[in-house]
């Protein structure tokens, strides 16, 4: 569950958070599949409760109706059709799972996909589910049936995340439903699941439920990564859920937001990784902010994001040179940061708009990061140096770095008042370099600056100090 089926030494997935499936389609043919991303992370393609207060909330597509894929960002026809075309390009998906629960309590009405369902009397005729197929009092002790103390692995198991109705995992029947549900998604092509909420279900029943799940039609068992919101002080430990694959690493975001806000010193990362007290690379998908802690949801708070451009990038361009774990790209779209449950970009009948472009960036209130050069160059950064350790690692001060990842790439970090001037070793053959974080490499010519290495791998590098992107960044694929 650990492999993510990256075709051709890609590495590293781009959430579109809340995008159509059309737009999807469109982006790994146009923009993903040419730019080296592995894969894309999907919002949930299941039918949910449409929400009316707020009106369409984000977050209604984590209150599960049915197991119809039919939602705001289309059909099943419309989502069969993107996950062969991104396929085609070369750029796998991975679909956010909601598995733990179906919608909140209480109230009745119907789904995006038009079922009906009450969640008074606990019954989702689009499955079916019905009272027995949810925890209750027998094991959950909380009297309102609420999660309250986290301290308690049996009540963040068996009782009401947020009030959503806890579905029974350890019941046949219900893992016998979601487990037809993996399945169908593995037969339309995709190659993996986000499992939202995965500390709320016990790993056992997350064993038995994967063992339903078939192989991929290429082979192996599809790429699991699972929701495990672990940054220690808690007793639930994301090191239980290994034995179905990976585990989001909500540390990284947060140790990285103190570096790159100056808060802990850059030179310290000499050893980031396993040796800052992180699960194994192959256990790990990392990222900088996900759609929840970005707006102050799920142990919100303290990451960096997209509204802070200058150390996101920073920390982003970090992330994609250090070979350690799988990492997420977010992309994400502006919202007004006084009312966190606005919806993606819709029309007036509440349909969400489709991505726009100007040249190279999104439009229309996309935020599209996944377009930022500094981000997708090292996204090809990262193809290059695949298979490579760091190397030559250099501090000049306390936040100022550089490393190469063996012969094939090197980057040059500067958080300092003053520039880096100086002559670095850079482990990569004689020539001269396209640095890819001032410009592109377009047909054998750079946009923005150049870095000559010399036949001693040595190089002047010279790293800027008040601009915008203190960093410079070069790989053999980028040579001028
Ligand atoms: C909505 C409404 C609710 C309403 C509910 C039902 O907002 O008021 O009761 O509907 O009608 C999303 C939204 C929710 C929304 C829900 C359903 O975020 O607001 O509820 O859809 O529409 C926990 C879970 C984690 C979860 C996270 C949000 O463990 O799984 O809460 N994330 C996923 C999704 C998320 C989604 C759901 C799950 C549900 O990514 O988008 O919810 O499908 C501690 C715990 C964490 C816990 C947080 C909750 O975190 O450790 O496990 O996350 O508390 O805030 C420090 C600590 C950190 C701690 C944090 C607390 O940072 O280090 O451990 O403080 O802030």
């Amino acid at each position: 569950f650990t492999d993510p089926h990256c075709i051709g030494g890609r590495d590293g997935v781009v959430h579109l958070f809340e995008w159509k499936w059309n737009d999807i389609a469109a982006e790994c043919e146009r923009f993903l599949g040419p730019y080296g991303f592995c894969a894309v992370q999907t919002s949930p393609a299941n039918e949910n409760r449409v929400v009316t207060d707020p009106n369409r909330p984000w977050w209604e597509r984590y209150q599960p109706v049915s197991y119809k894929l039919q939602t705001r960002s289309g059909t099943e026809a419309e989502f069969r059709s993107m996950v062969q075309k991104c396929n085609a390009a070369g750029v796998r998906i991975y679909v956010d799972v909601v598995i733990n629960h179906m919608t909140g309590a209480g109230g009745t009405g119907h789904g995006t996909g038009g079922s009906s369902y009450d969640a008074n009397a606990l019954q989702f005729p689009g499955v079916p589910f019905g009272p027995t197929d949810f925890n209750d009092g027998s094991n959950c002790h909380t009297g309102d049936l609420n999660i309250h103390n986290y301290n308690n692995p049996e009540e963040v198991r068996n009782c009401r995340l947020v009030s959503l109705l806890d579905l029974k995992m350890g019941k046949d029947y219900v893992r016998g439903k979601v487990a037809d549900f993996l399945n169908h998604l593995i037969d339309l092509g995709v190659a993996g699941f986000r499992v939202d909420a995965a500390k709320h279900m016990w790993p056992a029943d997350l064993v038995a439920l994967f063992s339903h799940v078939k192989n991929l039609p290429s082979g192996g068992q599809p790429f699991v990564y699972q929701e495990v919101i672990d940054q220690g002080g808690e007793p639930i430990k994301g090191e239980e859920y290994f034995a179905t694959g990976r585990v989001t690493n909500f540390k990284f975001g947060l140790e990285l937001a103190k570096v790159f806000r100056r808060q802990n010193p850059m030179k310290f990362l000499s050893n980031f990784g396993v040796g800052w007290g992180m699960w194994a690379t192959d256990k790990v998908v990392n990222f900088i902010d996900n759609h929840d802690n970005q707006r102050g949801h799920g142990g919100g708070g303290g990451v960096l994001t997209h509204w802070e451009p200058r150390p996101y990038k920073v920390a982003s361009a970090f992330m994609l040179a250090h070979p350690y774990g799988f990492p997420r790209v977010m992309s994400s779209y502006e919202y007004n940061r006084a009312n966190n449950y606005e919806g993606p970009p819709h029309n007036a009948d509440m349909s969400i708009k489709s991505v726009t472009l100007s040249g190279m960036t999104c439009t229309g209130g996309w935020s599209c990061e996944h377009r930022w050069r500094q981000i997708y160059n090292m996204v090809a950064f990262r193809n290059m140096a695949r298979g490579t350790a760091v190397n030559n690692w250099w501090s000049g001060s306390d936040y100022q770095i550089a490393f190469s990842r063996g012969n094939k790439a090197f980057i040059a970090l500067n958080l300092e008042s003053h520039d880096i001037n100086t002559n670095l070793q850079t482990g990569l053959p004689a020539g001269t370099y396209c640095d890819v974080i001032s410009g592109n490499y377009e047909n054998g010519h750079c946009t923005g600056k150049t870095v000559t290495v010399g036949a001693d791998g040595h190089a002047h590098i010279q790293v800027c100090s008040s601009c915008d992107d203190p960093m410079v960044a070069i790989h053999v694929g980028a040579k001028v």
